[in-house]
């Protein structure tokens, strides 16, 4: 996969794509990230790729001219299709499931804002979609499209050592992951729960989608209601809610019956 990325600091977007997983997905091959500066694509002695806001009010607006050049680069750079995704507070949140169909694409271009944003004339002619990683407001672009980059190449085929992770991600079913735990077995902060010792792998397996189903039940209750349960993971999540409920009442020291 290649994704292109248009911003202001290329250093920075390339050394966060240089580093673990995602540094080695481009080691082996299997992405290449490149960036692109509009300020390259600015025709005046001074690179100017920004310009007062029309209507005035504070703030500077990316202008038209110097990316109108570059995207057209760009697009001559590789036969590849490319998808245009532009960061923005405006765009539509960014999922793991909207990383997992931008990962399966050949080539994606992200662009990225500073000041005030970009010309709207620009972004309705280039941009086939536009993602927000959250709703608050960034300086710029970058940080948002180092998010996607990570996101996006660790799902590239080879990029994760042990390709089932990918598979036990949180989200990877919609639910919240599990807890996790490595040695010691015990220590002052208590012991690792027995049954993830036992060596039985369905009670492992049973006890992990518990916690997640449990998880999400708790913190995150809009994701279940995304997700269709088995008849397996209601019981699960029947017994998680029956146990909390009755440590919330030893805490309280109030009996179940109160
Ligand atoms: C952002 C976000 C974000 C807005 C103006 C860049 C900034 C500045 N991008 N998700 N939240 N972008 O805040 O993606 O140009």
């Amino acid at each position: 996969m290649r994704i292109d990325v248009i911003t202001l600091f290329p250093d920075f977007v390339r050394q966060c794509s240089e580093v673990g997983v995602v540094g080695r997905a481009q080691q082996r091959g299997l992405l290449q990230v490149e960036t692109w500066n509009p300020r390259d694509y600015a025709t005046d002695n001074y690179r100017t790729v920004d310009g007062r806001t029309f209507g005035g009010g504070p703030g500077m607006v990316m202008m038209i001219e110097p990316l109108r050049a570059l995207f057209g680069a760009l697009r001559e750079a590789s036969d590849e299709p490319t998808h245009v995704v532009y960061l923005s507070p405006q765009g539509a949140r960014l999922t793991q499931d909207r990383v997992r169909k931008l990962a399966a694409r050949p080539r994606v271009a992200l662009l990225c804002g500073r000041y005030e944003g970009v010309d709207e004339r620009l972004l309705a002619h280039e941009v086939d979609e536009e993602i927000s990683v959250g709703d608050y407001v960034l300086s710029g672009g970058e940080l948002a499209a180092a998010v996607v980059i990570d996101a996006v190449g660790r799902l590239q085929d080879g990029a994760l050592n042990d390709a089932q992770s990918a598979q036990q991600d949180s989200f990877s079913d919609g639910l919240l992951d599990c807890p996790h735990y490595t040695r010691p077995e015990t220590d002052a902060l208590g012991t690792v729960p027995p049954v993830l010792l036992g060596g039985d792998h369905a009670a492992i397996r049973r006890w992990r989608r518990k916690q997640s189903l449990g998880r999400t039940w708790l913190r995150r209750p809009d994701l279940l209601a995304q997700c269709v349960l088995d008849e397996e993971s209601r019981a699960l999540l029947d017994e998680f809610r029956r146990e909390h409920f009755a440590a919330q009442h030893l805490e309280a020291g109030t009996g179940p019956q109160d």
